[in-house]
């Protein structure tokens, strides 16, 4: 079959952030700022020729256009076969989980995640290794360096695959295989979770609301917890992909997951409430009356993980993001197992997995996962809680209790401003940089400054460093602080300010978080100067 090679001129603005390339859904639609991605990433595929690639997205608006070139120019590059999720869909997860049962070289993923999908949304393409996971920074650089150069694309002639119909078919030497999104990620589930003790308990009469959001998650939830776990129908909203999800932001926190938390705050709300994002790697976690926050949600699955039979054997270690609060630090401690601190992002916890340091890991924004796949896993997470709630028999506020009685409570809330201007945003950042050195010792109302510093990462697998992943204000109160700018954001800059405080005694267990944080959130206003910097009095999303 012809190849054909189109002229291109370069793109300069093809950086991959936290988590790929994301723009707005106008930014991709330009003609061949798709194709010239795509090729600046397969051409730092090494061996690609006659290997496996896999192709799927989160079902967003332009999923299915770019799913279709991507299958023309996986052809053109001399890949063997591409597995392909039928009408184009696969969750981040399930990439990451048919890459490393199929052997597969790597994966191309469509998605924003949790950024709003339709025609004035977002897109974004990320490309996974053949670890199945995101690609490291060396790659992503080595990918933008590509696509700032790029002179032609390779592609072939071919009419569109159908992608409704499971099953091969042929596009020139390339085998195009068209594959149930979900059936190979039930099955590693299944190996993992007691799916038995979770049946028994919804036959007992156990009730939960998952809300999909419109997006990825949805026919995996139905066919998990509905199909294969006897969740009474309806358990699953909002369970079809949409294009626009529907309106909704598939953000699964309390914001933007807003139907679910007023169900689970409400006099009728069912035992158990979750969520997913975009692309289905997140999880939002609700007790009755009680939202569980993703860091206390790591450090409560790392405690109870051995009750599943994927990790009856214990766990060699644990890590977070820097920014996730440090509840799960406390656990690791207790039992005696690895804890190790990584810049915001999927991609550094990898290494670690694949060396077998770590065993469970999780972000403050809602991603949890293990070494079962090398992506954060949104359905898992619910699947593990199901399962933990299942074997002890009590309901997810008293185990969310008893973890604070006994490790003591982190309280924990995230200011998200966003849309800034890109200038005073990097100011204000710098500004903080400069005055690293002066602050320890400085009151700030309440609170004293104990340590500060810009924090740096080196890979204790491959010695790599990764410098200037966020600011971090220890406060003497034993509260905390951290700052960073969004690499995920389409549009201007997004500051992100973490604001934590630990609570040993159990006594003051149950006071509302914005009243404990108070002193905390003033000295990091203050600090950082956000208002006379930015113009902004109060932040646009508090999580
Ligand atoms: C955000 C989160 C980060 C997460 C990333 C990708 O990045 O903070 O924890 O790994 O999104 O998640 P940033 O740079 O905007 O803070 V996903 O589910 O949107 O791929
Ligand atoms: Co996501």
């Amino acid at each position: 079959m012809a190849i054909t090679r189109v002229p291109t001129t370069p793109f300069s603005d093809q950086r991959p952030g936290t988590s790929g390339l994301r723009k707005k859904v106008k930014i991709f639609q330009q003609p061949r700022y798709v194709e010239n991605f795509i090729q600046a990433i397969f051409d730092n595929v090494e061996g690609a020729k006659g290997s496996t690639l896999v192709i799927g997205g989160d079902g967003r608006f332009f999923n299915e256009e770019v799913v279709q070139t991507a299958l023309k120019m996986a052809t053109a590059n001399g890949f063997g076969r591409v597995l392909v999720g039928q009408k184009g869909l696969l969750s981040t997860p399930a990439v990451s989980c048919v890459i490393r049962k199929h052997k597969a070289i790597g994966g191309l993923v469509l998605s924003a995640s949790h950024n709003p999908g339709g025609p004035d949304g977002d897109f974004g393409i990320k490309f996974n290794m053949s670890h199945g996971g995101p690609a490291p920074e060396s790659f992503t650089e080595a990918v933008f360096k590509r696509a700032s150069a790029m002179t032609e694309y390779k592609i072939v002639e071919n009419p569109d695959v159908d992608l409704t119909r499971i099953g091969g078919t042929k596009i020139g030497d390339t085998i195009v295989e068209v594959i149930d999104p979900v059936a190979d990620y039930v099955e590693l589930m299944e190996k993992l979770i007691d799916f038995n003790a979770i049946s028994q308990l919804f036959r007992s009469g156990f009730r939960m609301r998952f809300d999909a959001l419109n997006a990825i998650t949805g026919p995996y939830a139905r066919a998990i917890l509905e199909s294969r776990l006897g969740a009474p129908a309806g358990t699953v909203v909002n369970g079809e992909p949409k294009p626009d999800f529907g309106g909704h932001h598939p953000d699964p926190n309390p914001v933007h997951a807003h139907d679910l938390m007023e169900l689970m705050m409400g006099r009728d709300a069912p035992d158990f409430g979750a969520a997913s994002d975009g692309d289905g790697d997140r999880n939002m976690i609700v007790a009755r009356r009680l939202f569980v926050t993703p860091s206390d949600s790591l450090a409560i699955l790392t405690s109870h993980a051995h009750l599943a039979p994927g990790y009856a054997k214990g766990l060699s270690g644990v890590a977070r993001s820097m920014p996730t609060s440090r509840a799960a630090d406390r656990v690791a401690k207790k039992l005696g197992i690895n804890f190790f601190e990584t810049p915001t992002g999927w991609k550094f916890f990898a290494n670690l997995l694949d060396a077998g340091l770590i065993t469970i890991c999780g972000e403050e924004s809602a991603g949890t996962g293990s070494n079962h796949i090398r992506e954060k896993d949104g359905l898992w997470a619910v699947l593990l809680w199901l399962n933990i709630l299942a074997v002890t028999k009590k309901p997810a506020d008293q185990i969310v209790r008893e973890h604070w009685a006994t490790y003591g409570r982190d309280y924990y809330t995230r200011h998200d401003y966003e849309e800034l201007e890109t200038a005073p945003a990097n100011e204000l950042m710098d500004n903080l940089r400069a005055r690293l050195a002066t602050l320890p010792g400085q009151r700030f109302g309440e609170l004293t400054v104990q340590e500060c510093d810009d924090f740096a990462y080196t890979d204790p697998v491959d010695g790599s460093v990764t410098p200037k992943q966020g600011i971090r204000i220890l406060f003497k109160e034993d509260a905390r602080a951290v700052f960073r700018l969004s690499g995920t954001g389409t549009s201007g800059a997004t500051l992100r300010v973490y604001l934590e405080r630990f609570e040993p005694n159990a006594e003051r267990h149950n006071l509302p978080t914005a009243e404990v944080l108070a002193p905390v959130i003033e000295a990091a206003n203050a600090i950082a100067e956000i208002e006379p910097r930015t113009g902004r009095d109060e932040p646009s999303v508090i999580t």
